[in-house]
């Protein structure tokens, strides 16, 4: 349990397994569209999100509706805002192209702002502090970090950060991408992974939830990373939710769903990228 002390991994899992219960259902995928000033208020926005990035965004098998932190920070926004939206969930890896291609008005997916994403899309403000961290199985005593990752082989979700970190660990024998998150963990259960890297959040949820039990993160968390909302290129948008995003750090509503999905509040806001 040394792991656990090491990294304050306990915490943060506590924290995740309380944001479960947390799971409620929204009301609708779409809110009225009421007063905005920049004229999207006649068009249905479509939101891409992720299939499944828990806590963030999945599907609520009790609601069959998508919910998750990013989901009701986003309804929050629309609210403000008086837009109208519908959520279209999709793999992570096909978020970027389709902004490029507008077909998607912005994505909620705790996607990671990155220089070289930033060349493609705009992000509006930083809105969660994450990092990376190695999970293997519960039995496995011979992996105890990052550096441990030699001849091993690692699953993945593709199109990720967490897939272009893998590829850069030294003498990992092979890195396996999936669409979706779920497909890694399982690669790992079945014995065909030695570990899988991939997003804080999503690690000690799994750990928590799903893999309790059969799994157990180890060694530090691995690059700091923000999350971001992010549209196409020139959106007016980024600056009406940025204005918004300012409003709700102020007046505690980020604070608010913060506090219903991670069971604390925030510690900070989320530094200016
Ligand atoms: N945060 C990671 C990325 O943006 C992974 C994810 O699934 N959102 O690449």
């Amino acid at each position: 349990m040394n792991f656990l002390k090491k990294t304050g991994l306990l915490l943060m899992v506590l924290l995740l397994a309380v944001s479960l219960t947390a799971c409620s259902s929204p009301e609708t995928d779409e809110q009225s569209a009421e007063g905005s000033n920049d004229g999207t208020t006649e068009k249905t926005l479509v939101v891409g999100t992720d299939t499944s990035f828990v806590p963030f965004e999945f599907l609520n098998p009790e609601t069959g509706e998508y919910d998750g932190f990013d989901i009701d920070l986003w309804a929050a926004i629309a609210e403000e805002l008086g837009l109208k939206y519908e959520i279209k969930p999709m793999d992570f890896n096909g978020l970027i192209p389709a902004l490029q291609a507008k077909s998607i008005d912005l994505a909620l997916a705790g996607m990671t702002i990155k220089e070289e994403r930033k060349e493609k899309v705009d992000f509006a403000v930083p809105y969660y502090d994450a990092g990376l961290l190695v999970l293997v199985r519960e039995d496995n005593s011979e992996i105890n970090g990052v550096d441990d990752l030699e001849g091993k082989i690692v699953a993945t979700k593709t199109g990720t950060t967490s897939y272009d970190y893998s590829v850069t660990v030294e003498g990992v024998k092979e890195v396996k991408p999936f669409p979706n998150i779920d497909g890694a963990y399982l690669e790992l259960l079945s014995g065909s992974a030695d570990a899988v890297i991939f997003d804080s959040p999503s690690v000690l949820y799994y750990f928590a939830n799903a893999g309790k039990g059969k799994v157990k993160p180890v060694g530090d968390l691995l690059e700091g990373q923000q999350y971001g909302i992010a549209f196409p290129k020139g959106s007016s948008l980024v600056e009406d939710v940025n204005q918004v995003m300012e409003t709700f750090f102020e007046n505690g509503k980020y604070d608010e769903i913060y506090e219903k999905w991670f069971g604390q509040k925030p510690k900070s806001r989320p530094a200016a990228s």
